[in-house]
């Protein structure tokens, strides 16, 4: 059986009156333009085609909300650092994720998705900040990890881990794969507390 057997699309938002209710446990899945966002939550939740993928950058442009279950979510975000956006969706994409980051209650946790060749950028090392001064757990996806050796990869994720010291938790992932699937899962099930004893 899946993991997740009742995925549900809920909403694309535009703007923060449009976010669904802020309540439950939500994590949020962030990282540069064409990192691998969509086609990452598409292989963790088990559903192709459920978040949108695309050969060509800056595809997500709204935050998509999906339902793991009764008030558990997984947020698409639009990408950053696409240099061909104009400036006018830069602007609107700046005030949507501050709207975001800045008011989400109930945003329990972060994956940030880089490609495996081109990790920490400055904007993820923005991020990582945010979530840091937010008290937002983070777990670094270094995807397409099939675009490199094994070697290479491996020693890609022990520079990432050197890097970010305990302010992340990082792995090797790939979607085309499915390396990485389940400690993935694993992460995203500890934000959510699936598995976890009820709280008092
Ligand atoms: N080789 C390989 N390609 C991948 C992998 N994950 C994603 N891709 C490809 O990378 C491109 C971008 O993937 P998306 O999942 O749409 O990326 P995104 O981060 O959601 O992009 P935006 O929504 O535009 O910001 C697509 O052509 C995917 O097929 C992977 O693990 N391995
Ligand atoms: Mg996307």
């Amino acid at each position: 059986m899946s993991a997740y057997p009742d995925v549900q699309f809920l909403t694309s938002a535009n703007k923060r009156s449009q976010f669904v209710p802020d309540e439950g446990r939500e994590v949020a899945f962030a990282g540069r333009s064409n990192a691998g966002k969509s086609s990452a939550i598409n292989a963790i939740l088990a559903r192709r085609g459920l978040a949108r993928t695309s050969k060509t950058p800056g595809r997500t442009q709204l935050v998509n909300f999906f339902a793991l279950g009764a008030g558990l979510r997984v947020t698409d975000l639009p990408g950053y650092g696409y240099a061909k956006v104009p400036e006018a969706v830069r602007r609107h994409w700046g005030t949507l994720m501050d709207d975001y980051f800045h008011h989400r209650e109930s945003l329990a946790g972060l994956f940030i998705v880089m490609d495996a060749r081109r990790p920490l950028t400055e904007f993820d090392q923005g991020m990582l900040r945010w979530a840091r001064a937010a008290d937002c757990p983070v777990h670094l996806l270094l995807t397409k990890a099939d675009k490199l050796s094994r070697g290479a990869a491996a020693s890609t994720l022990l520079a990432v881990r050197r890097e970010v010291g305990d302010a992340a938790s990082a792995q090797l992932f790939s979607a085309l794969k499915g390396t990485g699937l389940e400690q993935a899962r694993e992460v995203l099930d500890g934000f959510l507390g699936i598995g976890a004893p009820p709280q008092a």
